[in-house]
């Protein structure tokens, strides 16, 4: 197998290109097929992050505004950066029912319903820094999934996979926004991408689909508005401020169900992250999710996304469901 030494690297652009089609080949192998390089020095814009905490449109995220300077800056997140690769994972299923499509009550978020999305997406990460480093054994690198501050958005727009929608969700053109999103930080340079063009022209249809209208052109998502901050990040029972979660009773997908970019996108998701299969024990209705048993979610739920609210939290959510009048105003 070839080697490469750092310093070749940085020399000749054609070294470059034959690593990069290297990885390529390895991360396709692994099912990473979407995958792109970003120039760390097009770092994201302090004054749109700084804006957004100080209008508390990060709600009781507080981790957010902790870790800023490491968000905004990747050297500090991890010294010596030369390229940051950037992969975007389908997750959107064919598979319909399960509380996943609409008309469904209650609905759970597609995104919840497979295996959990940050060890599928590590696990796949950690095997290509093992393999870029049997390539470049100086090489070192830092795995980002969604929880390492890290504005995991605009990297993957920097690297030419998708550009950030009005609904604040990164759209790629065959997938859609049922895209995960996960980084390789590495301290050898590759070729960069071009950042991609945004196409919601003047689209505004996430915006007014917004059953809580958290959604807006200007400022972004304010999440003490959003549905999924509520009934997924929020811990505790609910307040005054909690806006109607009807029918959602885990994440929700209102800003992307409308996405025309959704409606054509293809069914090509990580083997770990179908659905799992459904089976007579699983809740139905939202009055069975609110007596869902501690034994039902460990054998059914732990390890999906759902972990993170844990059973109490959604037995809360729907119970909060069942005492919100519907559109009648009946409760
Ligand atoms: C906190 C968080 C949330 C919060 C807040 C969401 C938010 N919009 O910030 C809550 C709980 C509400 C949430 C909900 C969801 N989340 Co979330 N979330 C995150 C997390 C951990 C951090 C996001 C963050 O830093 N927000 C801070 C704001 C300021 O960042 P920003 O809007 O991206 O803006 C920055 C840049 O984009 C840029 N920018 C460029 N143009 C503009 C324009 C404006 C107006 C602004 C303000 C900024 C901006 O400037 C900003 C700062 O430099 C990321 C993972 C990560 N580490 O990035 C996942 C992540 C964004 N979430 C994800 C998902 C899947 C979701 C949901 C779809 C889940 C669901 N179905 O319920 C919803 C979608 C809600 C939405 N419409 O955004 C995916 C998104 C994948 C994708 N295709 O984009 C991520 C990337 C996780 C992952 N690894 O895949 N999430």
């Amino acid at each position: 197998m070839t080697t490469w030494r750092k310093a070749e690297l940085i020399e000749n652009l054609q070294a470059r290109q034959a690593l990069l089609s290297r990885i390529r080949t390895f991360a396709t192998e692994l099912e990473l097929k979407r995958l792109g390089v970003a120039d760390p020095t097009l770092k994201p814009e302090p004054e749109l992050l700084d804006r957004w905490l100080a209008e508390g449109r990060d709600a009781g995220m507080s981790y957010l505004g902790r870790h800023r300077d490491l968000r905004l800056s990747p050297e500090r997140f991890f010294p010596g950066v030369a390229a940051i690769i950037s992969v975007a994972v389908g997750y959107r299923s064919p598979a319909r029912g399960q509380g996943t499509g609409p008309g469904d009550d209650p609905r759970i978020s597609c995104y919840a319903r497979g295996d959990d999305y940050h060890k599928a997406i590590k696990d796949r990460l950690f095997l290509l820094l093992a393999e870029i480093k049997k390539m470049v054994p100086e090489v070192k690198g830092r795995v980002a999934v969604d929880t390492a501050p890290v504005l995991e958005r605009h990297w993957a727009e920097q690297a030419g996979l998708g550009w950030i929608g009005r609904n604040r969700c990164l759209i790629t053109t065959d997938l859609g926004s049922w895209v995960f999103l996960g980084e390789l930080f590495l301290d050898i340079p590759l070729p960069f991408n071009s950042a991609a063009e945004n196409r919601c022209g003047t689209c505004r249809r996430c915006l007014e689909s917004c059953p809580t209208t958290a959604l807006d052109d200007v400022n972004g998502l304010d999440s003490r508005a959003c549905i999924a901050y509520w009934n997924v990040e929020y811990r505790g029972e609910f307040t005054a401020e909690t806006p109607h979660l009807s029918p959602w009773l885990f994440g929700c997908d209102a800003c992307q169900d409308v996405c025309p970019w959704n409606q054509k996108a293809s069914f090509d998701l990580l083997s770990d992250l179908h659905p799992r299969g459904g089976t007579n024990e699983m809740p139905q209705s939202t009055e069975d999710w609110s007596r869902l048993t501690d034994r039902l979610f460990t054998s059914h739920l732990a390890a999906t996304a759902m972990e993170r609210t844990g059973p109490d939290g959604l037995r809360r959510n729907a119970r909060r469901i069942l005492a919100e009048p519907d559109r009648d105003g009946k409760v």
